[in-house]
């Protein structure tokens, strides 16, 4: 990956986008499995996380309390974990010129605290650009799937976290919002369909990876 691309740096940023339950987890594993298998170069890593001082970010973002966290603070947590990301760890490897496969980034803000808990998509723009200057992802895969769907398999998970224990229109508004961003942005986005069988949705993970990873 020597070309520059829209990041700014000669790396390649990819993120991976879902609801409740659209098989994140065990879709990067396959993601993983294949870069290694191309023999290319890349980080692998989360948000909200990535960092020591970023994990007990989201530690503290996650767990269940007393206290309610305020939707904005919920926001500014979140920018304030990527904020710590992009300095320690996503620049320093796209600007080494590997690929940085990251689970969830700024779609995930704006789908759960824009659509999700309806803060305004102008702030969200605002603390993007202030955080990340121009540095955008060059290609985000959404794993979509129907809310019930999802919420099923997730709930087979054990201990749901802080925000998991939202109800279902708070999940169906984060669906809409990211279905939207992709809609607003069709180049950067590949939708693959979650609610197929783990075999399809690789199967539609590899086609893609095929087609814009390896070709640049
Ligand atoms: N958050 C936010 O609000 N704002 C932000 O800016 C950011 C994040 C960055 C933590 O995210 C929370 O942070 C998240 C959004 C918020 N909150 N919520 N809710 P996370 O990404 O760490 O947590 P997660 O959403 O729970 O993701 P996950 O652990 O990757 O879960 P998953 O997508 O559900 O994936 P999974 O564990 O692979 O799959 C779940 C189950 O389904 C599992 O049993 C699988 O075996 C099964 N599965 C997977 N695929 C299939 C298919 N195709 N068919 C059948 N069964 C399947």
């Amino acid at each position: 990956m020597s070309e520059q691309d829209k990041t700014g740096y000669p790396g390649f940023f990819l993120t991976i986008e879902g609801g409740e339950g659209a098989g994140k987890t065990t879709s990067i594993e396959f993601i993983s499995a294949w870069l290694k298998n191309q023999n290319i170069d890349f980080v692998q890593t989360r948000e909200p996380g990535g960092t020591p001082l970023a994990e007990r970010i989201r530690e503290l973002l996650l767990a269940p309390g007393d206290e309610r966290v305020a939707d904005m603070t919920e926001l500014l947590m979140m920018f304030a974990a990527r904020a710590q990301h992009l300095e320690s760890v996503i620049k320093p490897a796209l600007a080494a010129g590997k690929l940085v496969l990251c689970d969830r980034f700024t779609d995930a803000s704006f789908a759960y605290q824009g659509a999700g808990r309806g803060l305004s998509m102008k702030s969200l723009s605002v603390l993007e650009s202030l955080v990340q200057g121009g540095l955008r992802p060059d290609m985000t895969i959404l794993l979509d799937l129907p809310v019930e769907v999802g919420m099923a398999r997730a709930s087979g998970r054990g201990e749901l976290d802080r925000i998991e224990l939202e109800k279902m229109d708070f999940f169906v508004r984060v669906r809409q919002g990211y279905l939207s961003r992709a809609a607003g942005e069709p180049d950067r986005f590949e939708i693959v369909n979650a609610a197929h069988s783990i075999q399809q949705v690789q199967d539609a993970l590899k086609a893609v990876l095929e087609s814009r990873v390896n070709h640049g």
